[in-house]
Parts: structure tokens; sequence; C-alpha cells
């Protein structure tokens, strides 16, 4: 009869000659399974004298360990080999075209910015951009934003560094310091509008963390509020294409002064009332005013000579007005069968 050692050896030569999972399951099978070869060996144990049975038992087992353990390694390496031949052939051309009626659109959330950049462009401003990761003089100090000011403290404010919060590099709360960048950089007369991501510890049905603004701002000599108001209404109308009433409430803001929420008739209903606007007939909008003259002066410009208008609007908010999609949710979930639907913009 072949010896142990002899039979392991053939065991172990096997499993080496395989070269994949299919061809090593069969190994494993023969050798390991319940009528395996080795197996047989363990049950073959009741022919020898009782004496003799633990050592001869404890051997049997060793080799199928050892059998076992050298499985285990070529399994690990046919199973990495097969990986590496799958993403050798999965590589895909990113260059390649669309294909007709397959190709994917824009973003609804995308499609919003376009159309705010593209309506702004139209009167003159330039769309400006900036870093996400901001410091505090850029984010607050220079928007008159006082050190003690809520909005500074850690459920508001996303840290870099959490351990540290109130201090070092943050997320931008809103895209503010891109045009305070902007205007540090240049000189009046200024019109910039800067879109971006904007980020808050903020997180329930109507709140992401991350989230998407536009704000804009225009700084030359003798503007006036009247002339703000006149740009937003144009802008909401062309935005919605359709004819709109417009309302300002006073408001408070630390960067403008006077400061203003803007409503409009209600997209939905047109002003009778709904659920939509809360029976009241009106949808908030956005926020604006005239630039607070402390904000001015951190942006070295004088405020004596100078004066400038602001406004700033949550970009998910109108794209969920202009397109009727009724859960902030749905633009951050990626489901396809909610973004086929904005396939071809
Ligand atoms: C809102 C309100 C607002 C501004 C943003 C601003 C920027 C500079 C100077 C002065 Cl550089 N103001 N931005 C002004 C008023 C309101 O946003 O509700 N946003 C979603």
């Amino acid at each position: 009869m072949e010896s142990l050692a002899a039979l392991t050896e053939r065991a172990l030569n096997e499993v080496v000659a395989t070269d994949d999972l299919a061809q090593l399951d069969e190994v494993r099978v023969r050798w390991l399974g319940k009528k395996g070869l080795l197996t047989e060996q363990l049950k073959a144990l009741g022919n020898l004298p009782a004496a003799e049975r633990p050592a001869a038992g404890q051997l049997i087992n060793v080799a199928k360990a050892r059998v076992q353990e050298v499985l285990d390694q070529r399994l690990a390496s046919l199973q990495a080999a097969l990986l590496e031949r799958q993403l050798a052939q999965g590589r895909v051309d990113v260059t390649l075209g669309g294909r007709g009626e397959q190709a994917g659109g824009l973003h609804p959330v995308t499609r919003a910015r376009l159309r705010i950049e593209r309506l702004f462009a139209d009167i003159g401003f330039t769309v400006a951009q900036g870093p996400e990761i901001e410091d505090d003089f850029h984010n607050f100090t220079a928007l008159n934003v006082p050190a003690d000011h809520p909005a500074r403290a850690m459920h508001d404010t996303f840290y870099v560094d959490p351990a540290h919060a109130g201090q070092g590099a943050l997320l931008r709360t809103h895209t503010s310091p891109v045009q305070i960048r902007a205007l540090r950089a240049g000189k009046p007369p200024l019109a910039v509008i800067a879109p971006g991501r904007v980020y808050r510890v903020d997180s329930d049905a109507t709140h992401t963390p991350m989230f998407h603004q536009v704000e804009g701002l225009l700084v030359d000599t003798d503007v006036s509020f009247a002339q703000l108001k006149s740009v937003l209404h144009g802008f909401m109308e062309a935005f919605f294409e359709r004819d709109l009433a417009m309302r300002l409430r006073p408001s408070y803001f630390p960067f403008t002064e006077p400061s203003a929420e803007v409503d409009i008739s209600c997209v939905e209903c047109g002003g009778k009332g709904c659920r939509l606007c809360k029976q009241t007939g009106w949808i908030e909008v956005l926020g604006c005013g005239m630039v607070h003259p402390q904000v001015l002066a951190s942006c070295d410009v004088d405020p004596e000579r100078y004066t400038g208008y602001a406004f700033g609007m949550g970009i998910d908010r109108l794209a969920m007005l202009r397109y009727g999609v009724n859960d902030l949710r749905l633009f951050f979930e990626n489901d396809l069968r909610f973004l086929r639907q904005f396939r071809g913009g």
C-alpha cells in the first residue's frame, strides 16, 4: 500500500499543478472531500490495532492540514490572477463617444447652475471660482461676521481638524469668500457671480451637509437697492420663463445693510395657495442686500466712494422648483430612474 508520505506528496503536486479554480476544486474534493483519498485514510484506521490508532490518526491529520494549507495558498494566488485578468479585460476607453439613446445627460443641479450662470453672464457678470477649503478671514472675518457669531460654532461649520474646532482650515459655508477674493484681487467696478459647493453641519429632509449656492456681487459708484431689485426680478422671470410677482421682506445678514429676503409668487399655483407655498402664495428664493461698508473696507475698497449689492441663493432649491422635484434627497442618491428623466439636457 502507498505510504502516507507518498500520498501527501502526490496531493501537493496535484494542487500546485492546477491552473484554474475549477481544477483546484476537483483536487480538493479528490483528496480532502467526504470520500477523498486522505479522508479515506482516517476511515481505514479501524483496521489497525487500537493502541496504534491515536498516533496514526494524528499523522493523517497533520498530512491533511498540510494539504489544506497549500490548497489555500493556491486558491489565493489563482483568485488574484483571475482578478488581474478581469481588470485588464475590463479596461474602458473613456474617449469613446456615447451610443445614441444610451447617452447620459447633465444632472438637474448642473442644468440649473449653467442656466443661472448664462443668465447673469448675459447681463455682464463674470463667473468666479475659488477654494472649497477656506480660512477664517475669507469665510467670516472679511464678511463682518464677528468672532463670537454662532455661525462659526462647531454646529454650523465643518473644521478640517475637528480637534481644533473654531480655528484653522474650514469648509466654506457659503461662496462669499470667492467674491471677497475677487474684490481684493481687482478694483471696482466689478460684477461677479460665484456658484459652487458649500458645506454646513446640517442634515435632515430639507438639508444636506453639502449643497450648492450661487452668490452675486456688484460694486461700483452709486449702486442702488432699486437696481438690485430690478436685476433679481429680471433674473427670476428669465430663470422660470414666466411672469412672476416678487416681494422683499426686511431681514438681517452681517454682510449686508439693509438686508432683505426675497419671495416670488408660487411657481406651482401662481399665488392662489397650495401645499408647496403652504397656502401663502409665496416662495422664498433668496437673500440679498447692500454690501456692508465694513465688508468693502476689508477688501481695501473705499466705502465713501463705492457702494455695492450682493445676493445669495440655493441652486438645489431653484432646481427643485424649476424641474418639479419634491424631495431634495433625490439630487444626491443618483438613482438612474431619477437621473434618466433629465437625459438630453
Ligand atoms: C442666502 C443669503 C446672501 C450675500 C449672500 C454677500 C457676499 C459678499 C458681500 C456681501 Cl462678498 N454679501 N453675500 C449677501 C446677502 C445674502 O445670501 O440666503 N443665501 C442662500
